[in-house]
């Protein structure tokens, strides 16, 4: 697969972030203009609080980079798709925010939707993003003109990775976890679920909407099965390490007795295996002769960002 122009990630992370924002604004209005949600005038700003705050937007940015890898056009329908897993992402966020999961006050800097905007109405805004979410994506696919096994798959791959396999799983995992002390194995199937299984979705989406052949789609799963564990084990050496004024959030593991990648192995064996697994990603890429610069900064990127 043939190089895309890439300039050095601190532009290509502007570029594409903004993107992102455009495709999640349009992805707000239609939610809010379709849904008749203007008439709730609390529960659509709580839907722009949660989805429209100040992210990395990480699971989109490595969607439409796939789909670029994979011969697709940076086109608006390709972050039209990409915005569903954003729209997934905050939804999770906005309800592990609430009292009855992490409790937390402070999210991208700034206070979280419940504090803005009530439990009550942030359990809702959540909630009907989770539809949205699928809908997006297969409104994209058609816009993009896939087949419609491919727009099929595409969603399914989308809500099997936010659901009881995946995400919601984990999230579940990580809430019995709380106070106990697991091992590398418990944690690593927890973490695979819990964060890993919607990045990893965000790369095998960008591949399946693109018409990737099966090598190919294979490795990106690969790539970013390995990436979403070393995003996480850097989450928790930030947690470890940062304050809460440069992560945008308190750090909360210890207080939550949570166990870690960091209180199972130290700083330094945790930085050791979050390399193993980006080397693991790039060692997918090079195997499928996927040649995509932004995919290769992008797997360094997880585990040097500051927050
Ligand atoms: C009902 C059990 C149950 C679950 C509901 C709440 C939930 C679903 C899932 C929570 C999943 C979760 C919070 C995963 C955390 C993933 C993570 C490391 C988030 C931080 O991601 P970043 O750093 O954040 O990409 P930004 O703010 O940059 O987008």
């Amino acid at each position: 697969m043939s190089a895309v122009a890439f300039d050095g990630l601190p532009q290509y992370l502007e570029a594409e972030t903004r993107r992102v924002e455009e495709a999640l604004d349009r992805a707000v209005l239609r939610l809010v203009t379709d849904h008749g949600l203007d008439a709730d005038v609390a529960l659509a700003s709580a839907v722009r609080h949660g989805v429209m705050s100040e992210g990395k937007r990480l699971r989109p940015i490595l969607c439409v980079s796939a789909f670029v890898a994979c011969g697709g056009e940076r086109t608006d329908e390709a972050y039209d798709l990409a915005a569903s897993l954003e729209m997934i992402h905050a939804y999770s966020l906005m309800h592990d925010d609430l009292p009855a999961m992490d409790d937390s006050e402070l999210r991208r800097g700034r206070p979280t939707t419940h504090r803005e905007h009530g439990e009550e109405v942030t359990m809702r805004a959540g909630a009907v993003l989770i539809p949205a979410a699928a809908l997006q994506a297969l409104h994209a696919c058609r816009a993009l003109g896939c087949p419609e096994g491919h727009a099929r798959a595409t969603v399914l791959q989308l809500v099997q990775a936010a659901g009881a396999g995946g995400m919601v799983g984990g999230q579940w995992l990580d809430l019995l976890g709380e106070g106990g002390a697991l091992g590398p194995e418990e944690l690593n199937a927890l973490h695979r679920r819990k964060t890993g299984a919607l990045l990893a979705a965000s790369l095998a989406i960008g591949a399946t909407a693109a018409g990737a052949r099966d090598s190919v789609a294979e490795a990106l799963h690969e790539y970013g099965r390995s990436i979403g564990l070393a995003f996480q084990i850097a989450d928790d050496i930030l947690d470890a390490t940062e304050s809460a004024e440069t992560l945008g959030k308190n750090p909360s593991d210890a207080e939550l007795d949570k166990s870690t990648y960091v209180s199972l192995f130290g700083l330094d064996e945790a930085r050791h295996r979050a390399r193993l697994e980006v080397e693991h990603a790039l060692s997918a890429l090079r195997a499928a002769e996927v040649d995509a610069p932004a995919l290769v900064a992008l797997a360094h990127y997880v585990v040097e960002r500051g927050n």
